[in-house]
């Protein structure tokens, strides 16, 4: 994203340091191979760019910023064993390219090394920075349960599945955020208002993720389109589309969430078919600008100025433009 192209040299630059050739192979071969495949950096140009619009060195901050990208590639390397998934950032996943023991190990050390750079900052940097860490990492794991446990229910609410992406995924963006402006040693009031900015825009993110897993396109998806439909993930498009579909559209789709066939080519054009003719797709759509609304209203609290809020604020319309 053009906005935080101004830090993604410098993390880049970071990030090969931070896994610089070290025995044993089979176990930071997978942690250079997943760092390499990029992804976007969105939460580490997050940390950076707050820090450096609180006024202080973003430089500072590189440390907390590699922190939480070696979490977020951690937690895909474990996610996509956990829903066996076979591509990431268009690339094999880590168990395909090794095996699952392999990747379960090259996370576990990721999240080792994540907590360890923390280590660089003072005693009381340190305290703030990890506990939020920690507090937050605990959320995700959170998150991810509730996602597992809403594969077996059929009575989750659109509620419900709002507070699990919360978890899973955005308060990472807002503890990324926080993370810039603790380094930053801004008020308390502007490091929560960051944190609820970047939560909001996280749920914002992750209803695209769930948007693009479906109408995604597949040359420039990464992964592969119509790979919640064929796991039978019920996210918020299936929820609002069995809520405000017609009831036969709801029966399908109850029907063909509860199959597996072998080709899932008709199931999944049925699916977004009925994602669409319901007013799920549109629906979805509509919610996204919401919670980017709710983001944008916190920005006016900011202590920050008005050309700093604005490049926030392209920030957020880029996200939800983003088709990657
Ligand atoms: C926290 C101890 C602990 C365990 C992790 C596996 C797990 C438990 C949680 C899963 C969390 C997860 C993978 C959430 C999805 C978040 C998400 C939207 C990923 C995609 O992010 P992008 O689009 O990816 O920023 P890139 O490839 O651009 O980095």
């Amino acid at each position: 994203m053009e906005i935080l192209k101004k830090y993604d040299v410098v993390l880049q630059e970071h990030l090969e340091k931070a896994v610089a050739q070290k025995e044993p192979h089979q176990l930071y071969d997978p942690i250079k191979y997943i760092l390499s495949l990029g992804g976007k950096r969105i939460r580490p140009a997050l940390t950076l760019m707050v820090c450096d619009f609180f006024g202080s060195d973003f430089r500072k901050a590189i440390s907390a910023a590699l922190a939480v990208e070696l979490f977020h590639n951690f937690s895909l390397v474990h996610d996509d064993i956990m829903d066996n998934a076979p591509l990431r950032r268009g690339k094999r996943t880590v168990h395909e390219k090794w095996d699952v023991n392999t990747a379960i190990l090259s996370g576990d050390a990721m999240l080792i090394l994540a907590y360890r750079f923390f280590e660089n900052y003072e005693p009381q940097m340190f305290q703030e920075l990890a506990k939020l860490f920690s507090e937050t990492a605990l959320q995700v794991c959170e998150g991810q349960q509730h996602d597992m446990d809403f594969e077996i229910r059929d009575d989750v609410t659109l509620l419900e599945y709002i507070k699990m992406i919360d978890h899973k995924t955005a308060v990472l963006l807002g503890a990324a955020m926080k993370m810039g402006a603790i380094v930053a040693e801004t008020s308390e009031s502007d490091k929560d208002k960051i944190y609820q900015f970047g939560r909001n825009l996280g749920i914002a993110f992750q209803l695209q993720d769930d948007y693009l897993d479906v109408f995604g396109n597949p040359e420039t998806f990464g992964k592969q389109v119509g790979g919640d439909i064929i796991s039978n993930k019920k996210t918020f498009l299936y929820l609002m589309a069995v809520g405000q579909g017609s009831t036969a559209q709801a029966e399908e789709l109850e029907h063909l969430f509860s199959i597996n066939p072998k080709d899932p080519t008709d199931k999944i054009s049925t699916v977004k078919e009925i994602f669409l003719t319901s007013g799920a797709a549109e629906a979805t759509q509509e919610e996204i600008r919401k919670y980017n609304a709710n983001a944008f209203s916190l920005l006016e609290g900011i202590n920050i100025s008005e050309e700093k809020k604005e490049m926030f604020r392209d920030f957020g319309n880029g996200l939800m433009k983003r088709n990657v």
